[in-house]
């Protein structure tokens, strides 16, 4: 992928312009950002969900019929998750988040994965892998001492604990949708990295940004629906693609 992506060529002049002269960033970034870091995607080839699919696990119906199963799933993610570091496309953002003077992170994943390489401002709009919610009263803790173990973990309340993450059919934090729709209507570039964009209201956010007058920037290495429209569009892997633009404008990583 990397040598199908020149930063020198000059027609990538347009696109590093962009880059370097934009003051308000917002990012969208998506499960492709951390499959360097060795977690599987939801969709396509790489994503090792074929057998598991997301719309049939992610969901309280689910949840209720076998919650076991839905637990099955979550644990192995968090063992994973456990041995799992941050990849250089997590890093250069960070590093660009420090020299921009407004720089908004915002996430579907889960994983952490941003705060570990030292980005501050993240918005989480799926929740958090790490943290458990009580069914019954809502209350929410980490998961250091809970562990399933073939038995669905409870609450003191004697509720069923769930991964606290936002399934189909449950509203986003609002906190998080609200300032994810503030950066996306003020920023002068938006990114996305790594995500499908088909799941809302996080795939609006790239055309919110546009129609507020952002550039669009893409980087994925396969198409996305947001392929056709963006301004500039990298076919790459965000590990690679991320720190040569971040060193490209500048910034010393
Ligand atoms: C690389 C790479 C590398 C690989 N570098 N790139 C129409 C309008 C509005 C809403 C809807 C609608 N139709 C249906 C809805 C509702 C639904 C929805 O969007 N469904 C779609 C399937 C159509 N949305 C919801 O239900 C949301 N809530 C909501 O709308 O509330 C309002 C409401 C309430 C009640 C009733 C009705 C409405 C909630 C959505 C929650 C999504 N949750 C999940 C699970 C989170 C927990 C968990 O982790 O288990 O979030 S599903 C899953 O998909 C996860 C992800 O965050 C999300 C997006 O996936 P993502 O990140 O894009 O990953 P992939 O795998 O799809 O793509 C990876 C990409 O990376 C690929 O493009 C690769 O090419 C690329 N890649 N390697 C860069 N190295
Ligand atoms: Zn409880």
């Amino acid at each position: 992928m990397s040598s199908q992506f020149d930063l020198t060529d000059p027609e990538n002049e347009a696109l590093l312009g962009s880059c370097r002269q934009a003051k308000r960033i917002a990012v969208l970034t998506g499960a492709g950002i951390s499959a360097e870091s060795g977690l599987a995607t939801f969709r396509g080839d790489g994503g090792i969900w074929s057998k598991f699919k997301p719309e049939e696990l992610a969901n309280m119906e689910a949840f209720l019929r076998n919650p076991e199963r839905v637990w099955e799933w979550y644990q192995y993610r968090r063992d994973v998750l456990d041995s799992a570091n941050p990849n250089p496309g997590h890093f250069a953002l960070a590093a660009w988040e420090r020299i921009c003077p407004e720089f908004s992170l915002i996430t579907q994943n889960v994983d952490g994965l941003h705060q570990a390489a030292g980005s501050t401002r993240v918005i989480e709009l799926h929740g958090n892998l790490k943290v458990n919610r009580c069914q019954s009263c809502g209350a929410e803790s980490d998961t250091e001492e809970i562990r399933f173990e073939g038995k669905v973990p409870k609450c003191g309340c004697g509720g069923m604990l769930r991964p606290g993450v936002v399934w189909f059919g449950e509203m986003l934090p609002e906190a998080a949708i609200r300032e994810a729709f503030q950066s996306s209507q003020t920023c002068d570039l938006f990114l996305v990295v790594g995500t499908s964009a088909v799941v809302y209201p996080a795939a609006s956010l790239p055309e919110i940004a546009k129609e507020s007058g952002a550039a669009v920037l893409e980087i994925n290495p396969e198409p996305t629906p947001i392929t056709r429209w963006a301004d500039f569009s990298i076919r790459g892997n965000a590990g690679d693609i991320l720190p040569q633009l971040v060193e490209a404008i500048s910034i010393k990583l």
